[in-house]
């Protein structure tokens, strides 16, 4: 039984009350005090949660000062007292596992069941696997230095999570930090910022500044940050890779996806339903990898979809909260009407759509759309909702050309118990991560990332780290000496 007791959401609603005032940033290891502020929602009930400040250009100037002034020292660290600092993070975000957990069902929105077995665990994890990375730069990196002062900027759909993604690997490597959550889930990044404060890290190592796009645009175009890191809309990633170019700046973008869920005509197919679960009923569908476009097997589609319809009809929609809600709310009103409007046009396109319910509110039902042609808003766009389309295929090559008829490439999913045809179709789809009969798997062990328009750069393991290291200084060569 692992709903939120009553005293997890007294402590979420005292700590709220504490700061009814307001939210200053954490800089420098401190709370500032609040400055314009703008209102943080729980869109489940449409009431607001706190009042957190929006971010100034002297504000952003502050963080990354006190980033500057604190990288030296925490690059000369050794590895291994790095890593202290890593794991003690780890610890203390377990020992406030509910109260985060609470917090984030809050602000976002989504279940609590994912906020509680998923997200924040997953954040642990990552922060206990890069602990491990920081021991092993001097063995495995020989002669690389960290980065420098990594500006960070992250979505709303995993609040948390994307903190630990940016953050851990950037504080394994020996860099500082100046990150922003998104404007409308700000709370979790506030209150890991405490975390850090408790844990004695540092001061100006890891810096929050709040505010909007506009925060955020001061941030990735400082000119004293060395390093840029972005996840979000693919639209935001193309504007920072123009106010980036040039500026000798690194840059990794983790952008959107349309990522198609194959299934061939011998899969387990109860099994692939409860896998599309996983890929678009995740967190509303809010993921940047959701298995968005069901391209399934002529032979077994209509069986599919009835078994597909019957399992959508007992998923509950609702209360956060509730531990028994399967799909929560969606994050914010202004998402939800960019959910409606696409799907409006959807079926002005002639998709038809099969439903689940939805409670009133900012809320948006489970959803089937079918007779979708390959060129439609629904079957190009990114919806990031509960929505997914259902197209048949009739051979592997079919499969295969509708699964890279796309300008985006995070991930695909493919089932069959023929792992051959699974090796094969995988090693052809053009996307960063594939899963085989599974999806939304995620370790913070293995490289997490995009191509084309999904992005570049990889996040996790090995290839993540290399992201916050400069290469290793080459050996001057000698000059040539004429003979
Ligand atoms: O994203 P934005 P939005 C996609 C998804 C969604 C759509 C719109 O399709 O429907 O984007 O969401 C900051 N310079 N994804 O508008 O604007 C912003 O403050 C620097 C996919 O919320 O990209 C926030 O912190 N930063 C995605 C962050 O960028 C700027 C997750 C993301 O917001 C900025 C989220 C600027 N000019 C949305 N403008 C994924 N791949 O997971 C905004 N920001």
């Amino acid at each position: 039984d692992y709903g939120p007791a009553p005293e997890d959401t007294g402590i979420v609603t005292d700590w709220l009350e504490r700061h009814s005032g307001g939210f200053g940033h954490y800089i420098g290891g401190a709370f500032t005090k609040p400055g314009k502020t703008f209102d943080t929602i729980n869109p489940a009930t449409g009431g607001t949660l706190a009042k957190v400040t929006q971010g100034t250009q002297s504000d952003v100037d502050a963080a990354v000062r006190a980033a500057r002034a604190a990288q030296p020292k925490w690059a000369a660290l050794s590895g291994h007292e790095r890593a202290k600092y890593l794991y003690a993070l780890a610890r203390h975000v377990q020992q406030h596992a509910r109260f985060l957990a609470v917090l984030e069902s809050l602000d976002n929105g989504k279940p609590i069941r994912e906020s509680r077995d998923i997200d924040v665990p997953l954040v642990v994890r990552h922060l206990y696997h890069h602990a491990g990375w920081a021991e092993l730069m001097e063995d495995e990196f020989p002669g690389t230095a960290p980065v420098g002062v990594c500006g960070q900027v992250i979505p709303w759909n995993f609040p948390l999570l994307m903190l630990a993604w940016k953050i851990a690997p950037a504080l394994a490597a020996g860099n500082t930090v100046v990150l922003k959550p998104a404007e409308y889930t700000p709370l979790t990044a506030l209150a890991f910022a405490g975390i850090a404060s408790e844990c004695g890290l540092p001061k100006g190592v890891l810096n929050i500044v709040t505010g909007d796009g506009e925060t955020g645009a001061i941030i990735t175009g400082h000119k004293d940050i060395d390093k840029v890191a972005f996840t979000g809309s693919t639209e935001v990633g193309r504007l920072i890779r123009r106010q980036t170019a040039g500026s000798g700046k690194s840059l990794t973008l983790e952008l959107g996806g349309k990522s198609p869920f194959v299934v061939f005509a011998d899969a387990d197919l109860d099994a692939a339903v409860e896998g599309v679960v996983d890929a678009i009923w995740f967190n509303q569908g809010q993921v940047c990898c959701a298995g968005a476009r069901i391209l399934v097997a002529e032979a077994v589609a209509e069986r599919f979809e009835t078994l597909l319809k019957a399992r959508m009809a007992q998923l509950r929609v609702g209360d956060p909260l509730d531990k028994s809600t399967d799909i929560g709310a969606i994050v914010h009103p202004v998402q939800l009407d960019r959910i409606r409007e696409l799907m409006d046009q959807g079926v002005a396109e002639g998709a038809k759509l099969f439903q689940g319910t939805a409670p009133e509110g900012c809320f948006y039902p489970p959803t089937l759309a079918t007779g979708v042609e390959p060129a439609s808003v629904l079957a190009t766009e990114e919806i990031f909702g509960p929505v997914v389309t259902l197209t048949p295929f009739r051979t592997p090559a079919d499969a295969l050309a509708l699964a890279n008829n796309t300008r985006y490439g995070l991930a695909a999913s493919i089932w069959s118990e023929n792992v051959n045809l699974c090796l094969d179709i995988a090693a052809r789809i053009k996307a960063g991560v594939i899963w085989v009969n599974c999806t939304n798997v995620f370790d913070a062990g293995a490289g997490f990332g995009g191509y084309r328009e999904s992005g570049f750069g990889r996040e996790g393991g090995r290839e993540g780290m290399a992201a916050y290291i400069t290469p290793p200084r080459q050996k001057a060569k000698k000059p040539e000496t004429a003979p």
